[in-house]
């Protein structure tokens, strides 16, 4: 069964009563089972009964990934380890991993977000749903295939790579719905293109794609050239993977957040002032339903704001606009903060580049080199040398005008930048070497 739709278009005051309750149990548990989290009730002086109302929230620290890697592997685990039937770790690209677990419940509660999530980006029961996330220690295959399964969709566990075998699989299946990274759903039409299969043939209705930043420009490449409609999902691990906030297929603008199950917070990221709807920072997360996990006002480091209007889909669950970056993403250059997808909207909106990127950074002396690798088309590399000059002075500008930010930029020919399996890598940082 898929439970907790109707907490979806609630009206707030009833959901808010709901939450508190959540939240309650959930702090109890925190302080009762995890030493971390006592010793932060401690420090801040209070327990779990002074939190008397979720503003009260607010008094409480910050969980942070440091704290999470303090305690690796399990130390943050609020039941024992014999009610625990499901680990899955981050993959740790920015450091010691952290390790995350699942009672059953939990992985019930995960099945039936994942299945509204799937639903919220317009899948329904008559769907095959082609799954290319990553299974095994990536939250992102087994989240989008148990969700697929609760939904009552038929789902193909074919994860990432073997990109030759996804194609023909595609072909000969049928599949209608697409789960993946947005840049694997990239390298899955261009292999198809080179098999000679138009991904606009194949019968996908919509591509429910997320775990990286990608800019709105870069969701009108992708429903062009693979002929779909591409809805935006999000989540961490920390939190419990995929399925923390999902796009709406009717609005696509900004993703409802399940807040019947995470309760969202907007800090300055500097101040840890809890910001207003509307502005920008970085965003906090604390579970409410989680056994095995609890996060207290988790610091995910993703940087976007929050959106209460109205939505036309009638979900009254509050939106986060799409997210523009990790802080630690965040390139200072020369004193200018930018982010990857900013780059990635103004390469976007250029005739003639794909939509294969990478930024590298360099230090010369004091100063940071930023050069933007970016693929043009085949036809443009057939083109004379001259040409390419002028499309790279028109990229350079574009940025300056944009982003305020000098960049070098360096046309490549197609497919000359790596593709991933998973997660693009955008950026390569030789300053942090
Ligand atoms: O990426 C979970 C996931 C799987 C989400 C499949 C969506 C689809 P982690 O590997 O722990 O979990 O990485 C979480 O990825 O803090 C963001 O920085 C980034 N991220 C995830 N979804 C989005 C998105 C999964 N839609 C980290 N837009 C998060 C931008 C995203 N960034």
């Amino acid at each position: 069964m898929i439970y907790d739709i109707e907490y979806e278009t609630m009206p707030r005051e009833a959901l808010e009563a709901i939450q508190f309750r959540r939240l309650k149990a959930t702090l109890d548990r925190g302080y009762a089972s995890v030493p971390f989290y006592r010793k932060q009730f401690e420090a801040a002086g209070l327990t779990p009964g002074d939190i008397q109302c979720l503003q009260d929230l607010q008094r409480l620290p910050f969980t942070t990934k440091q704290d999470l890697r303090d305690n690796y592997p399990f130390g943050m685990f609020a039941v024992p380890m014999e009610n625990v039937v499901r680990i899955h770790a981050s993959s740790g690209t920015t450091g010691q991993p952290t390790v995350v677990g699942y009672t059953a419940r939990d992985v019930d509660t995960w099945a039936s977000l994942m299945a509204r999530s799937l639903m919220a980006g317009g899948a329904t029961r008559g769907d095959i749903i082609h799954n290319a996330y990553g299974y095994g220690l990536f939250t992102g295959g087994l989240g989008a295939h148990y969700g697929a399964e609760k939904l009552g969709a038929s789902v193909i566990p074919v994860s990432g790579g073997n990109t030759k075998r996804q194609v023909v699989i595609m072909k000969d299946f049928g599949p209608t719905i697409l789960t993946a990274t947005p840049s694997y759903a990239l390298h899955l039409a261009e292999v198809a293109d080179e098999m000679g299969v138009s991904f606009r043939d194949l019968k996908f209705k919509y591509g429910i794609f997320g775990a990286e930043p990608w800019s709105e420009n870069m969701r009108g490449d992708i429903e062009e050239k693979l002929g779909l409609v591409a809805v935006d999902i999000y989540g961490l691990s920390e939190v419990i993977g995929p399925g923390v906030a999902m796009e709406c297929h009717e609005a696509k603008k900004g993703l409802h957040i399940f807040e019947d199950h995470f309760i969202p917070e907007i800090i300055n990221p500097e101040t840890g002032e809890v910001l207003p709807y509307g502005e920008t920072g970085e965003l906090v997360f604390t579970s409410i339903t989680k056994e095995a996990f609890p996060v207290i006002r988790y610091r995910t480091r993703d940087i976007t704001s929050l959106n209460p209007e109205p939505c036309i889909c009638g979900r009254t669950m509050v939106r986060m606009n799409k997210v523009s970056g990790r802080s630690d993403d965040m390139l200072i250059i020369r004193g200018v903060n930018v982010f990857p997808s900013q780059i990635e909207s103004v390469l976007m909106e250029m005739q003639n580049v794909e939509p294969h990127y990478q930024l590298v950074v360099d230090r010369e002396g004091s100063l940071d080199i930023l050069t933007v690798m970016v693929e043009v088309s085949e036809t443009m590399f057939s083109d004379e040398v001259k040409t390419l000059q002028g499309m790279e002075k028109e990229i350079t500008k574009n940025i300056k005008d944009y982003l305020g930010v000098s960049a070098k930029v360096k046309l490549v020919e197609p497919k000359a930048i790596a593709r991933s399996q998973g997660k693009a890598v955008r950026v390569i940082d030789n300053r942090k070497i």
